[in-house]
């Protein structure tokens, strides 16, 4: 069997998909980055588009995709509950990627060297993706797998071992045709077209740190981390997993009471985490006014003499929308 076939077999083994690609630069994605930016990122156009500059030795790459398409049922309880993106539920993909890829490495390839990345690497794991034949840009920005769809996680390992010998991968085709159900649906008019503009993403809105204006709360509507909406609409998409779980539409009464403790022996683990305590809280802030329920009104008010200005301001926009419907 070759390494490709052995990856495979690994692949299988563990309920992802896997592919190979060279690791000659990625030139045609330069002009691309040049003309954004690109929150989150810090590594130099040189050094996301060109692989040898991380690993000089490297001969090849692995990807591998990790499923999160799952629809968790919401809970009637009648507590004041918001939403967290399905791939931040449960625990933390870049935790699940990394030992995948580090296992792949032990059983495959014992005595090479590798890197492994997941979402902080310096390439662009969706442009190693398409390369490694694993799908191909959808009208959503997302990679599309003609199997499991877009709700996948990307990892990469950088490796001086060759993948790809004796194997070719086949050009993979259009998944969107005339389909512009995820542009349609983006609640903030985020997409166009293949490109996404971060500032307009939910995602990014949940994501990023400070006080707010009132359109971003506003445009947040139930999602505290993350958002699933232009995934959740895609036809690719519409087998799914269905699941149960407390951490998918958290109590917001229970969140806002939540000390840094409390915090993070709840999100520690998830990929939700990562931003920290008070940017969760600012934005269960903010789906409280945007859910219009009069009882929100009260827990956030506890917030409007935070000594934190993000909270503060969240405390002042949920009180001010609640009123105004
Ligand atoms: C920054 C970032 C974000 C930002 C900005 C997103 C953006 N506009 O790129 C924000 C916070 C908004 C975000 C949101 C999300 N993200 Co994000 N994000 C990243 C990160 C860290 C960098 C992405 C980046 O470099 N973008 C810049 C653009 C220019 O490059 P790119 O998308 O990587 O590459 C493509 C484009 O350049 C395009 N391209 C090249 N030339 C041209 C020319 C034209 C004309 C066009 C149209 C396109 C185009 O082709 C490349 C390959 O597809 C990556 C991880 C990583 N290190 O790569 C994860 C990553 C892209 N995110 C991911 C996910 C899952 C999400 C969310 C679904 C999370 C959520 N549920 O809330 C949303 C989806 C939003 C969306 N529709 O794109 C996954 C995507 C997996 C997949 N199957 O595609 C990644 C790969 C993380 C991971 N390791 O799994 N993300």
């Amino acid at each position: 069997m070759s390494l490709y076939e052995d990856m495979q077999a690994f692949a299988k083994k563990e309920n992802i998909i896997a592919g190979a690609g060279g690791a000659e630069s990625f030139t045609e994605l330069k002009a691309e980055l040049e003309g954004r930016s690109v929150p989150f990122v810090s590594f130099s156009v040189e050094r996301r588009t060109e692989p040898l500059l991380t690993m000089p030795e490297a001969k090849s790459i692995v990807c591998i995709g990790l499923s999160y398409n799952t629809v968790y049922k919401p809970i009637n309880d009648g507590r004041l509950r918001g939403k967290i993106s399905s791939g931040a539920v449960g625990t933390d993909y870049h935790i699940i990627i990394k030992e995948k890829l580090e296992r792949l490495r032990a059983e495959l390839i014992p005595s090479h060297n590798a890197m492994i990345f997941t979402d902080t690497g310096p390439l662009s794991d969706r442009a190693v993706a398409e390369r490694c034949a694993l799908g191909i840009r959808g009208r959503n920005g997302s990679i599309i797998n003609k199997d499991i769809g877009g709700m996948f996680f990307i990892g990469y390992m950088l490796t001086d071992a060759d993948f790809t010998a004796g194997h070719k991968n086949t050009a993979y085709a259009d998944m969107c045709g005339e389909c512009d159900k995820c542009v349609k649906a983006c609640p903030n008019s985020a997409l166009d077209d293949g490109r996404c503009e971060h500032t307009k993403c939910i995602s990014y809105i949940t994501q990023k740190k400070g006080a707010l204006t009132y359109d971003e709360y506003s445009a947040m509507g139930c999602s505290i981390y993350g958002c699933d909406v232009c995934q959740r609409v895609c036809p690719h998409n519409a087998v799914y997993k269905e699941g149960e779980s407390e951490y998918a539409c958290p109590d917001i009464e229970k969140l806002l009471d939540m000390t840094e403790k409390e915090f993070m022996n709840t999100y520690g683990r998830t990929a939700a985490g990562w931003r920290g305590r008070s940017v969760i809280k600012r934005n269960a802030l903010a789906v409280l006014g945007n859910m219009g329920d009069e009882r929100g009104v009260e827990l956030a008010s506890r917030f409007l003499t935070s000594p934190s200005e993000q909270l503060r301001s969240a405390a002042e926009y949920a009180v001010l929308k609640i009123r105004e419907q």
